[in-house]
């Protein structure tokens, strides 16, 4: 359609085709109104009963809400139009008739719960709200990658068909590859480390991950997004430098680049870009402010792991982004490194927003020997990782990384209360489909 015009676009003094969904009717008697929409936004289109052709008002003026129709006409300016300008129509045709039992309202006038948006996201993103966290989430994952670009790293893929797990067995998809048995992957963790002990050195990547996690919550998908750095000739300290400018650099973007959208979301006042560096706390501070808060029923001592009421409570005392650094090693993954002068302590780090995790990362252990150690530590078997531990052998170099949660990145930005909302087609324990 190239003689088409964006609505946004329609300026007065123009003859205009401006194509899309009927918004709303408004019959007023003698005068009726169309209310255009299309992805730049919505024009009038007027009808003066008497004074123009009988089949165009009565096309124009039947058709169901949300079908797709095509205008032209002059356009002319209109103080009482919601956008300043008015379409009168010479010609209206409508491309595909919506039926007028919609199983969802598009307007926003109706509330809708969270199962039937996502069985019917099409109608959903209609909604100016709705789209406006599809275009941030755009956005964030551009400058996200920009910032990648300008830390010197390669965007890279990794096979989402594996052999193994990375991230405790029991949160793996198992699936049937050509009699064989595989798996859905987890995290790129093992391939981004094998790629940064090649001489490319700083890789990233943006891609899916799978979890079987069991538990159904507004924080947790079975399939979500993970944006993965891992640096050569990096520390954890290097790696939390990178998380600081990708996250804080997600948050510039949004604030250049998506003033309309915030507006859809009525976020133009409250949203802030962070501008401190994110404090770094190690696991032992944490769980002394932690108990000094007296939120939890039972005291923590050494070793606990967090749980979602002590992230909970740690949160709102900071009040902002934070890093936990220096977890005890029994509770961080085989690839991760101890410090050097005490093994019980570890370099991994996560980085917390008050309201949940999103970030985990650390050092990564390069030395040959020592991840074999630490496979037979946690139970696994350095056999089934060979692929993996025999790249060791060849000089790998120290190393750092992280995964950053996309979904919660965008959740976290936007205040939005259940992690589906930021992605279009969730998977969950309930939904496989659409
Ligand atoms: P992990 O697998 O280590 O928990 P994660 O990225 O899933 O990593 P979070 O989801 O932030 O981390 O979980 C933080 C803590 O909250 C963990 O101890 C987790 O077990 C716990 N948790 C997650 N879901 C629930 C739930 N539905 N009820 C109670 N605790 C939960
Ligand atoms: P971790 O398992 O902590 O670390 O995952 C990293 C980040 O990914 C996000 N995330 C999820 N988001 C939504 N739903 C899920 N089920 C889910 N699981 C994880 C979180 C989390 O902080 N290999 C390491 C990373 C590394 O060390 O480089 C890893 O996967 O935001």
């Amino acid at each position: 359609m190239q003689d088409r015009t964006y609505t946004a676009d329609a300026e007065p003094g123009d003859d205009v085709t401006v194509a899309g969904w009927v918004h709303e009717i408004r019959d007023l008697g003698g005068i009726a109104f169309l209310i255009l929409r299309d992805a730049t936004g919505k024009i009038q289109v007027k009808f003066e009963k008497d004074e123009m052709d009988e089949d165009l008002v009565e096309t124009g003026l039947g058709v169901a809400r949300e079908s797709v129709v095509k205008v032209s006409g002059a356009v002319e300016e209109e103080p009482r139009a919601p956008t300043g300008v008015e379409v009168t129509p010479e010609s209206l045709e409508v491309i595909s008739a919506a039926d007028p039992e919609l199983p969802l309202d598009p307007s926003g006038k109706v509330d809708a719960e969270m199962s039937t948006r996502l069985d019917n996201r099409t109608l959903d993103l209609r909604k100016e709200e709705v789209q406006a966290v599809f275009e941030i989430r755009a956005e964030i994952l551009r400058a996200v990658r920009e910032q990648f670009r300008e830390f010197g790293s390669t965007e890279i893929t990794t096979p989402k068909i594996v052999a193994t797990g990375t991230e405790g067995g029991t949160e793996l998809f198992p699936i049937t590859y050509f009699g064989e048995e595989a798996f859905m992957n987890q995290s790129p963790q093992l391939f981004k480390q094998l790629i940064a002990g090649s001489n490319v050195e700083r890789v990233f990547e943006i891609g899916p991950i799978f979890r079987a996690e069991e538990h159904n919550t507004p924080r947790h998908l079975n399939e979500a997004t993970s944006i993965d750095f891992e640096g050569a000739f990096c520390d954890q300290n290097d790696a939390m430098d990178v998380v600081e400018g990708v996250v804080t650099a997600a948050y510039e973007a949004i604030s250049e680049n998506c003033q309309d959208e915030l507006e859809a979301l009525g976020l133009e006042e409250e949203f802030e870009v962070p501008d401190e560096a994110f404090p770094r706390i190690s696991y032992e501070d944490a769980i002394e402010r932690i108990n000094a808060t007296g939120e939890l029923d039972e005291q923590l001592v050494w070793g606990d792991d967090l749980s979602t009421a002590a992230e909970e409570a740690l949160g709102a005392d900071v009040g902002g982004h934070y890093f936990i650094t220096d977890w005890p090693s029994e509770i961080k993954p085989f690839y991760i490194k101890d410090h050097d002068d005490d093994e019980q302590l570890s370099t991994g780090f996560d980085l917390m927003h008050p309201r949940m995790e999103l970030v985990s990362g650390g050092q990564r252990e390069h030395r040959h020997e020592k991840l074999i150690e630490g496979f037979e530590q946690q139970g696994l078997d350095p056999d089934q990782f060979e692929y993996y531990t025999k790249m060791f052998k060849y000089g790998m170099p120290p190393h750092a990384g992280f995964g950053l949660g996309g979904e919660r990145l965008v959740m976290t930005i936007l205040g939005l209360e259940n992690i589906r909302e930021a992605v279009l087609f969730p998977r969950d324990r309930q939904r496989l489909s659409p």
